[in-house]
Formats: structure tokens, C-alpha cells, sequence
């Protein structure tokens, strides 16, 4: 009885994850790569013909794309979660006018804004389909939040599938979030109560939540995530990676520790970054066992290119264990070119480096 969700973190299917979660049903998560442009393969072309996510297979084999229809497919599958209010009732008539509004109108904005070639012929025309999109958006928000009744939920105290959505979506809209949670009172009010469920708190977390510095108090728990982090290559390297024996404080200290953290504070990613000899390295990426392989570690490694880049340095390099092939292949899929091998206070390292675009 498990079902199947193609999509990517952060994503449309995140809509649906959530849901999933909320119906406390089984399901595997095929992760399509939007970064790497997955979604245009032959391979996802022969699921989806639109080749875009998310892409839901219900327990039995039955196909289902487009955002909107696995949503309410799985509400149907699903009555006993009532992601949905009873047929006919004007609880239902608000959903279903809103998902239909977002799916239609918002999901296309975004659309414009992340793909804007795709909506011109003039190769000279981008930032303006952009910028008309930005602007869109931000009239679908405001006048989705200046048309909802009193919350905290869009039904007031009843969750739904909208409220899932809304958290989702608004998260993407073209660049920071900020603007929405700044300009959308009900909206941001929506997004909070809805990212306190269970069925959403991790995902808000390892996807969402904020990256920032680490707190002098936190050496010990960032140490204890490295330990944690890492003691699986402990016996693939033949010894302690550098990292498992690392100065906490001193590097928090430094500023160099940054985290990504649950609402109760317990820690579920972190990145070290430290500028030496004129560059910015990217020391160290980790995620708690509960958050490895969902993209946190991803989110991480971009912020730390992001933080080059806004520090003024032309390309970010790392090193890694030589024995590490999994972490070097994910680097590489990263855009990070191998420059050099050579044993360093004990440790074979590989040395990478990526350059970083203006
Ligand atoms: N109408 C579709 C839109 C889906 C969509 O645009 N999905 C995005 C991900 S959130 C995507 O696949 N983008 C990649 C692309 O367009 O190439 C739906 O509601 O599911």
C-alpha cells in the first residue's frame, strides 16, 4: 500500500509530502533532480509528458500529475485524514477555489519567473517576463491574504490541504520569502501554524528554516552532529575524519559555523566555512542522521557558495578525504573541479574548487 512521489525537495511535491504525512501514509519519495534539470529526461518525459513535478502513483499503479489533481486524489484515497471539508459544504467551495487559484495563477508566475525564456522569443526580453512575474505574484499574495476569513488556518481552527499548499508555495515566491511574510499577514500566519505540524515540522525544517550563525552555547552540539555525521566513514576512511576533532567554540568564535535548527533548537544541518590564503574553503558539511539525503546538505553547500559570492571571492574550494568517492561525486555533480591529491597532516585529501558565476 505505498505510494510513489516524484519530485524534488522544496518543490510542488513538497505540497504533497506534506499531505502524505498528514494521512500517515506510506510512501517512497523518487527525488528528480530540478538543478540538474531531471525533469527534462527521457526517462521522466515517459511519466510525466510535461516533464515537470510532482508526479504521484497512488498503492496499485494509478498515475497522477499536475499538483491540484494529486492533491485531491489523495484526499479522495485518503477521507479519513479530511485533508479536505465534506462535498458541498462552503469550507469545500473556499478550498477548492484557492488550490485552483495558486495551481492556476500563482504556480504559472512562478513558472515565468524561474524559466523566463521560455516565455519570450526577444533573447533580450528575460528580465523583463521576470520582472512582470515578481510583480504578478505579488498581487496573487495580496489579494489571496486580503480575501481570508480569521485564522489561524485558512478555515480557521479546521487544518486543510490549502494550508499545506499555501505553506509551500509561498515559500517560492521569486527570490525571498521575506516579502510575503512581511506583506501577507494571514498568509505568514497560515505558514506558522502549519509548519508547527507534525506532519510538516521536519520538512520545514530541513527546507526552509533559516541558515544562521551558531551560538557560543551550541559548540557542544555541533560537535556531537559531526560525531554523528560522520562516524559512518570512520571505518570506509580507516580513520577519524578531520572534522570528528574539529574546535567547536573556537570556530563558532571565529564565525564560522553556521546551522540550520528545529523550533526546540536541536541542530539539523551545519556548514563551516573559513577564508585562509585568499579564498573562501567550505570546511566542513553535516546533517543530523534524520535530515541525510533530503537536500539539507545541498541547501547548506549552497549557502556557502552564496556567502562567497556576497564576500566578493570568484570561486569557493574544499578538500575531502580521498576515500570519500561518494562526497568527491557529489561535488563534482556540483560544479566543483578536481585541482589536486596530496597528503596533508596525515590525511590523503582531494582539493576541489568551483567557480562561482557574478
Ligand atoms: N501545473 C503544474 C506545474 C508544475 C511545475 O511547474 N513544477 C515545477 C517544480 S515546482 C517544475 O517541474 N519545474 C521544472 C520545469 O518547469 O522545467 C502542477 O501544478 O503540477
Amino acid at each position: 500500500m505505498t505510494w510513489t512521489l516524484y519530485g524534488d525537495w522544496n518543490s510542488g511535491a513538497t505540497i504533497v509530502e506534506i499531505l502524505l504525512n498528514e494521512a500517515a501514509a506510506p510512501f517512497a519519495f523518487r527525488q528528480i533532480s530540478i538543478a540538474r534539470d531531471q525533469q527534462l529526461d527521457a526517462a521522466f518525459g515517459a511519466i510525466n509528458p510535461m516533464r515537470r513535478l510532482p508526479a504521484l502513483v497512488v498503492p496499485g499503479g494509478m498515475l497522477v500529475t499536475e499538483s491540484l489533481a494529486c492533491v485531491l486524489v489523495l484526499a479522495e484515497h485518503v477521507p479519513d485524514a479530511r485533508l479536505l471539508p465534506p462535498p458541498a459544504t462552503p469550507g469545500r467551495a473556499t478550498v477548492l477555489r484557492w488550490m485552483a487559484f495558486l495551481a492556476g495563477e500563482l504556480y504559472g508566475a512562478v513558472g515565468r519567473f524561474d524559466y523566463p525564456e521560455r516565455y519570450t522569443t526577444d533573447p533580450g526580453g528575460t528580465t523583463a517576463v521576470r520582472d512582470s512575474a515578481v510583480a504578478e505574484t505579488r498581487r496573487l499574495w495580496s489579494l489571496l491574504d486580503g480575501n481570508l476569513g480569521p485564522g489561524p488556518y485558512v478555515l480557521g481552527e479546521r487544518f486543510s490541504a490549502l494550508d499545506a499548499q499555501i505553506l509551500v508555495m509561498s515559500r517560492w515566491t521569486n527570490g525571498p520569502a521575506e516579502w510575503v511574510d512581511e506583506h501577507c499577514p494571514r498568509i505568514a500566519e497560515v505558514v506558522r501554524t502549519t509548519a508547527a505540524r507534525p506532519s510538516a515540522a521536519a520538512i520545514w525544517t530541513r527546507n526552509y528554516e533559516p541558515v544562521r550563525p551558531a551560538r557560543a552555547d551550541e559548540a557542544a552540539s555541533v560537535a556531537a552532529l559531526v560525531e554523528a555525521a560522520y562516524a559512518p566513514w570512520v571505518p570506509v576512511v580507516g580513520q577519524r575524519p578531520g572534522p570528528m576533532d574539529d574546535d567547536y567554540a573556537g570556530r563558532i568564535a571565529r564565525g564560522e559555523v553556521f546551522v540550520v535548527a528545529e523550533a526546540s533548537d536541536v541542530l539539523a544541518g551545519l556548514v563551516v566555512i573559513e577564508e585562509k590564503a585568499g579564498a573562501l574553503w567550505l570546511d566542513n558539511v553535516a546533517t543530523a542522521p534524520a535530515y541525510a539525503g533530503k537536500g539539507l546538505g545541498r541547501r547548506l553547500i549552497r549557502f556557502a557558495e552564496a556567502e562567497a559570492r556576497h564576500r566578493g571571492y570568484g570561486a569557493i574550494r574544499l578538500y575531502t578525504h580521498q576515500r570519500m568517492e561518494r562526497n568527491v561525486a557529489l561535488y563534482r555533480a556540483l560544479g566543483y573541479a578536481e585541482t589536486g591529491r596530496s597528503v596533508e597532516a596525515g590525511f590523503p585529501r582531494v582539493f576541489m574548487e568551483k567557480r562561482l558565476a557574478g
